[in-house]
């Protein structure tokens, strides 16, 4: 029996969670769990930063409010890592508009938004390495 590969995933608890003080539950659904942290860091995120986090939402008609609001204070950026972390963090988070997630996720808790929705987390093996490269250059 061969062991599954630790995935890693970049997770984003935007300045809604931060300023409502729901940092600490938002990061304890995550170590509940049993995903591990590898790096966490207060982040101011800036508008260029912001640009290229969602790129591929750039020209989309949401996106300059969606830009406004992810700049609008600081955002705790981390990286957690664990079986199959990516599906598991998109799992606990729930879908992207807090008024259709499932009670018992994250935003389907805590959000009434399809904007501030507390918590980002990367869709895909290949979304992580590019997130977690921009946002944490340092990790090997
Ligand atoms: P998710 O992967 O669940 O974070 O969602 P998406 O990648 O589809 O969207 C990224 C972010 O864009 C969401 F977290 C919130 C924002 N968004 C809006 O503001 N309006 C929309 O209609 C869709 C997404």
């Amino acid at each position: 029996m061969t062991d599954t590969p630790v995935q890693r995933s970049f997770v984003l608890i935007k300045p809604d969670a931060v300023r409502r003080g729901l940092v600490g539950a938002v990061l304890g659904r995550f170590e509940a769990k049993g995903l591990r942290l590898v790096t966490l860091q207060l982040r101011q995120v800036t508008g260029e930063e912001s640009d290229q986090h969602y790129a591929e939402h750039v020209d989309r008609p949401f996106y300059p409010p969606l830009r406004t609001f992810i700049t609008s204070g600081p955002s705790v950026a981390l990286v957690v890592e664990g079986d199959e972390a990516i599906e598991v963090v998109r799992a606990l988070n729930g879908a992207t508009d807090g008024r259709k997630a499932a009670p018992g996720t994250i935003r389907g808790d805590y959000s009434l938004s399809n904007r501030e929705n507390l918590v980002h987390g990367s869709d895909s093996p290949e979304s992580a390495a590019r997130e977690i490269a921009f946002w944490f250059p340092g990790l090997g």
